[in-house]
C-alpha cells in the first residue's frame, strides 16, 4: 500500500458499515419494527435493503422505496409527519437494540484509534447518521469495549444541507478540524462515502463491508477487507 497512515494529521471515519456493522442487525431490524409499530404495511428483506442503501439517510430511503412503490403501482400516501414519527420510532429501536449488546466495533477499529493518538493524531467522524444515532453507538458499543477519548470533530446528517456522496459533510469536518484535506485520510466502506471524501479532496481507504463489498472502488487509495490491516501503515 502506497498510502501511509503514519503521515496524516487525522483520520476520518465513516460509521455505518466502517466503525461497526451496523445496517443488518440494526437498522434494518429497527426499521422493520418501526413499520409495523407505526401501522406501516412494509417489510424490508436483506435483499431490498442492500439495494435501498445506496440511499443515504434512513428517511430519505423511505422516501425513495415509497417512490419505487408508487411506480410500481402501489400507491403509498406519503405523510410526512408519520414517516418522520416512523424514523425516529427506527432510531429509539436502535439505540435500544446497541443496548443489548449485539453490535461491537469492527475488528481492528479500537487499536487503529488508539495508534493514532499514539501518534499525536486526530481522529474523528464524519457520517450521514444523526448524533443521536451516533451518540447510541459510542455509549453502548464502543465506550463499553474500550476507553477511548472522544472524536476531535463529529459531523452528522443533520450539520449538512446535502448527505454524502455531497463533498459537504467532509468539507465541514476540515474546516472545524482547521486541517488541509490532503493531510487527512478518510476511512469509507461505501462508493457514496469514496465519493463524497474524495470530492472534499481526501486521500481515501476503503474498509470492505457486508453490503457494499462489490462497489465500484475506483478513485481509492486502497481497498481492505479488515480495519487490522490498516495497523502499522
Ligand atoms: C449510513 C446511512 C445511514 C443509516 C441510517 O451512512 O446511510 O442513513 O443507514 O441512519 P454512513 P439514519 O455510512 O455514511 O454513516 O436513519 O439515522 O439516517
Ligand atoms: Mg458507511
Amino acid at each position: 500500500m502506497a498510502l501511509s497512515l503514519a503521515s496524516a494529521s487525522a483520520l476520518l471515519f465513516d460509521v455505518d458499515g466502517t466503525i461497526a456493522e451496523t445496517e443488518r442487525d440494526g437498522h434494518l431490524i429497527a426499521f422493520n419494527r418501526a413499520f409495523v409499530e407505526c401501522g406501516i404495511p412494509w417489510h424490508w428483506t436483506n435483499e431490498v435493503y442492500g439495494g435501498l442503501l445506496k440511499v443515504t439517510g434512513g428517511f430519505e430511503r423511505m422516501q425513495a422505496y415509497a417512490r419505487q412503490m408508487q411506480s410500481e403501482g402501489m400507491s403509498i400516501d406519503w405523510d410526512e409527519a408519520l414517516f418522520r414519527r416512523v424514523h425516529q420510532r427506527k432510531n429509539a429501536g436502535y439505540a435500544e437494540l446497541l443496548k443489548t449488546g449485539g453490535i461491537r466495533p469492527r475488528s481492528g477499529f479500537v487499536d487503529l484509534v488508539q495508534q493514532a493518538l499514539a501518534r499525536g493524531q486526530h481522529w474523528g467522524v464524519v457520517t450521514t447518521t444523526s448524533h443521536e444515532n451516533w451518540s447510541a453507538l459510542w455509549q453502548s458499543a464502543i465506550q463499553s469495549t474500550a476507553s477511548l477519548p472522544a472524536p476531535s470533530v463529529v459531523v452528522c446528517g443533520g450539520d449538512v444541507r446535502r448527505k454524502k456522496p455531497d463533498p459537504e459533510a467532509y468539507e465541514l469536518a476540515l474546516t472545524r478540524l482547521g486541517v488541509a484535506a490532503s493531510a487527512c485520510i478518510a476511512i469509507e466502506d461505501s462508493r457514496n462515502g469514496l465519493v463524497a471524501a474524495t470530492a472534499a479532496g481526501i486521500p481515501t481507504v476503503i474498509v470492505r463491508s457486508e453490503y457494499f463489498g462489490r462497489d465500484d472502488f475506483s478513485g481509492a487509495a486502497c481497498v481492505v477487507d479488515e480495519l487490522t490491516a490498516l495497523l502499522s501503515r
